[in-house]
């Protein structure tokens, strides 16, 4: 049966994970809809977080609800894209972490989100924590048990 020797892994401050928020693709709420597909068709990622100009997270935003929200009822309406906002179509009730939270709470998080943002106390971003970092650190030391 696999058990963790040490809890050390589950009790590590997430900020040793994160990806930092200079590394990080985002839009303002303020930009168009065009401009968001702009930069996550570019990025190559299907959903980014949503940034003020104080670098204040507000939620993301994710290729499919573009698409689902330029979509009429018998075709797409591309022309809506110009006009439309990021804050009309972005999430805005995704869970976060902040600076003081550890692996653990991650770990479940991640489950079911395949990144968390981090802020701090005052809600500015500070990068994101990915599924990947995650199971790659898990993987890592579940390679330690052997
Ligand atoms: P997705 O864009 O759906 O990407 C799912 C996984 O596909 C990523 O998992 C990564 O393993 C791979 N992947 C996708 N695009 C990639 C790219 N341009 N370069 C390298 N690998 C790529 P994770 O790395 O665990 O990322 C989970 C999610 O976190 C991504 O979901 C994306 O929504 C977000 N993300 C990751 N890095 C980001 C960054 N630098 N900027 C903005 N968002 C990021």
């Amino acid at each position: 049966m696999i058990s963790f020797e040490s809890k050390d892994v589950l009790h590590t401050n997430i900020m040793d994970y994160i990806i930092p928020a200079e590394k990080v693709a985002h839009v303002q709420p303020g930009n168009n809809l065009e401009h968001a597909l702009l930069i996550l068709t570019k990025s190559g990622y299907t959903a980014i977080p949503v940034l003020d100009a104080k670098y204040r997270l507000q939620g993301l935003i994710s290729s499919p609800m573009i698409t689902e929200a330029i979509l009429g009822l018998e075709r797409i309406e591309f022309e809506k894209l110009e006009h439309m906002k990021v804050e009309e179509v972005m999430a805005t009730d995704k869970p976060w972490l902040t600076i003081h939270d550890h692996f653990r709470k991650a770990l479940g998080l991640l489950i079911n989100h395949p990144f968390l943002c981090v802020t701090d106390e005052e809600g500015v971003f500070q990068g994101i924590l990915t599924r990947r970092v995650i199971l790659k650190h898990l993987n890592y030391h579940v390679d330690q048990l052997k």
